[in-house]
């Protein structure tokens, strides 16, 4: 019995940009529930959590922007997605900007002993209020996943660290902060950066990312950055960057990964529809959707 529970985070508080919570919106109107029918015995949609429209608190003091909302909100996530995988379906996060992942790790992790992580991204998500340049904390999630950072986000679902650092993967990072790169220096992450997708092309790319985390992991959560894709292809983001993964080695990708059967839990985030063209966005992540769950061409 294959079943999927897609749960909605409307939340835009990781960063500056309003519109990223009408993201759950977008990708339902580009039909993901109608798509993955096909493709699982029984697909329920769990509605969005309620973050519902909370007053932007701006702390200069601590550099992080929306700390206790973002906790709060988080919260409820990690208690929606614990309950899916409590009821044997597979949780599929739609964001929201990429704080959103401190709640869905929070879920996921307490399941496995040695979850993977495979964080798609044109970013590292790696920054701490000491090193971030912006104060925005969806630049700093996967830090959290290994324990650093602020407190009241390491601990969401009252435990931590959620992943270890050799359990994870980046794949697509061409924009890093100073800060990221001593931190992936100093936890050994491993990172396919744009130049390594260029030099060894997606297929070995891939092949290796799985094997890596194949053998010492016994589930792994994909995190999917629609920045990770190239701007021409997934224009509606926050942070678009130039030079990203196309989409049709997205979709070689996700075929690998689906292929693989590794991947036990999954989350797109930054679809923005207000900086969208015609839903473009919000379409490609429902198309690259239908490929980790198995889509063929023929
Ligand atoms: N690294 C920068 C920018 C950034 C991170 N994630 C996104 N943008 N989408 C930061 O603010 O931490
Ligand atoms: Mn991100
Ligand atoms: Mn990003």
């Amino acid at each position: 019995m294959k079943k999927l529970a897609i749960i909605g985070m409307p939340m835009d508080l990781g960063q500056m940009r309003r519109g990223v919570d009408m993201g759950p919106s977008a990708i339902r109107y580009a039909g993901v529930t109608e798509r993955l029918k096909e493709l699982f015995d029984e697909v329920h949609d769990k509605g969005d959590i309620a973050v519902g429209r909370p007053e932007v608190e701006v702390d200069p003091v601590s550099n992080l922007r929306n700390l206790n909302l973002i906790a709060e909100k988080t919260e409820l996530l990690a208690n929606e997605v614990d309950k899916a995988i409590e009821d044997k379906a597979f949780p599929l996060v739609l964001g929201g900007d990429h704080s959103i992942a401190i709640g869905t790790l929070a879920g996921v992790a307490k399941h496995y002993k040695n979850l993977g992580v495979i964080w798609y991204d044109a970013h590292g998500d790696l920054n701490t209020a000491e090193t971030s340049p912006t104060g925005n904390i969806h630049g700093m999630p996967l830090a959290v996943s290994i324990g650093l950072g602020h407190p009241l986000l390491t601990n969401v679902g009252g435990y931590g660290p959620k992943v270890k650092a050799e359990n994870i993967v980046i794949i697509g990072a061409r924009s890093l902060d100073d800060g990221e790169r001593e931190l992936i220096k100093k936890h050994g992450i491993k990172v396919y950066t744009m130049h390594e997708i260029d030099r060894l092309g997606m297929t070995k790319v891939m092949e290796e990312a799985i094997e890596y985390l194949s053998e010492k992991t016994d589930g792994v959560h994909l995190s999917l950055d629609l920045d990770g894709l190239d701007p021409h292809d997934a224009p509606g983001v926050g942070t678009p960057v130039i030079g990203g993964i196309s989409y049709r080695e997205s979709h070689l990708a996700m075929e690998m990964l689906a292929e693989s059967g590794i991947i036990t839990s999954a989350e797109f985030v930054e679809v923005n529809p207000i900086l969208d063209d015609k839903n473009k966005t919000a379409s490609v992540a429902v198309a690259l959707m239908g490929s980790l769950f198995g889509e063929k061409l023929l």
